[in-house]
């Protein structure tokens, strides 16, 4: 199955820049293209893609709920909750701090945009961001079904948590509770496997119509700031992790980066690390070997809280808006940005393009203008991509070493091989 969505990748990509030279060079005639563009593309393309996307969307809040009130109620019972949400939050913490670190210091040395005149490309309008206190506040639901029905991360989380702590703690009702939510997660896991059997075609008509529309000369004009960038981002990925799942755990690298291609390929194609969520969840579980009550805890927060592709982005570009603009940051000012990135991550859901919405929030808290985000956006759908692979990535890296911690690691599933376990 993986290579099965691996080569759909190879081929949307493949196809959709195939018909971005054939349209941009009018090499079908216009009225082809005309047809080309509009039922296929517009069309066929973006109606699988949607109806794609939306399926893997449809998945998340019933199996965030389900796996995090089992995982709850499982660590409910060894009182473990408390030092494993612990471990979990300064590793996500530590590792976005280190994320944008690392792009700082990069981007400064690189100077990517030192010397440009670029113009803006277009007006980039900031949303207001909401007060801190209220992001903290509203992490807590005041409606549990209104939260499921906005897909409100934090606050099924929060909820759930609630909920399965409660239920270990409720005797006869609870135990039987409990094997009913497990039920429930092994069919809704169960909904996520049928779902990766018609993925190769989703992931196809997704990257084909994305590419059919992504001009290569967005790229050249920002070639500085996107090689950068890019390079940051696999640096993190296979250096960066390596090194802390060798120096935590004591694990092989090699073999978590080859089982996570599945993931990577839903979090490339979807740029959304809470659609991916299930993909993740699964893989993290049964071919990772992470017991259930750490991960259905794990996933979840850290496809909300846990960017750290994200904070590489934020670090770059202020450095490149900065060097554009002409403006120096003093280490006051970076390190403002470092701890706006990291809050800045944990506001947002991982959705297509949050990244850049909360740039605005770490452009201002450095004083840079905020209009400097229009010279970025239309290089930023490609980097999007790229930056939810290596923050899924980092999600399933805190999963195994938290759960190596507590004990909670199948070491035997762990270093299977990824046929053998597909087999199964
Ligand atoms: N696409 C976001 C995610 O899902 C990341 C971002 O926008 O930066 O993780």
């Amino acid at each position: 199955l993986t290579n099965r969505i691996l080569l759909a990748m190879v081929l949307g990509i493949a196809v959709g820049s195939l018909l971005n030279l054939l349209l941009s060079a009018n090499a079908l005639g216009v009225s082809f293209g005309a047809l080309i563009q509009t039922y296929l593309i517009d069309g066929v393309f973006d109606v699988l893609g949607r109806i794609f996307v939306a399926s893997l969307k449809l998945l998340v809040v019933p199996l965030v709920l389900v796996s995090l009130i089992c995982g709850a109620s499982a660590l409910g019972d060894s009182a473990r909750m408390g030092p494993i949400a612990g471990k979990t939050i300064a590793f996500y913490l530590f590792t976005t701090g280190l994320a944008v670190t690392i792009a700082l210091l990069v981007a400064s040395i690189v100077a990517p945009g030192e010397g440009m005149n670029l113009q803006t490309s277009a007006e980039f309008v900031p949303k207001p961001a909401p007060p801190l206190t209220d992001v903290i506040v509203n992490i807590f639901p005041t409606n549990p079904v209104k939260a499921m029905a906005e897909a409100n991360m934090l606050q099924i989380i929060v909820f759930a948590l609630l909920f399965g702590y409660a239920m270990s703690h409720a005797g006869e009702p609870g135990r039987r509770l409990a094997g009913f939510f497990r039920d429930a997660e092994a069919v809704v896991m169960r909904m996520v496997s049928l779902l990766m059997e018609v993925a190769p075609y989703g992931v196809f008509a997704l990257l084909s119509k994305l590419f059919a529309g992504m001009g290569a000369s967005a790229i050249l004009d920002l070639a500085g700031y996107f090689f950068t960038l890019a390079a940051i981002l696999v640096f993190h990925g296979l250096v960066v992790y390596p090194m802390l799942l060798r120096v935590l755990a004591g694990l092989s690298p090699a073999v978590l980066l080859q089982k996570m291609r599945p993931v990577w390929a839903f979090a490339f194609s979807t740029s959304s690390s809470g659609a991916t969520i299930p993909v993740t969840l699964r893989t993290v579980e049964h071919r990772l070997g992470v017991h259930n009550s750490v991960a259905g805890f794990t996933v979840p927060l850290g496809a909300t809280i846990n960017m750290d592709g994200t904070a590489i982005m934020q670090g770059v570009a202020t450095i490149f808006i900065a060097q554009v603009y002409g403006i120096d940051l003093s280490m006051a000012a970076l390190f403002g940005v470092v701890v706006t990135a990291i809050l800045a991550s944990i506001g947002t859901a991982g959705v297509p393009g949050v990244g850049l919405i909360t740039l605005a929030l770490v452009l201002e808290q450095a004083g840079l203008p905020v209009e400097g985000i229009a010279l970025i956006i239309g290089v930023d759908r490609l980097l999007d991509m790229i930056r939810t692979v290596i923050n899924v990535t980092g999600d399933a890296v805190a999963s195994v070493v938290v759960a190596n911690s507590e004990g909670q690691l199948d070491q035997e599933i762990y270093h299977a091989s990824a046929d053998t376990l597909d087999a199964r």
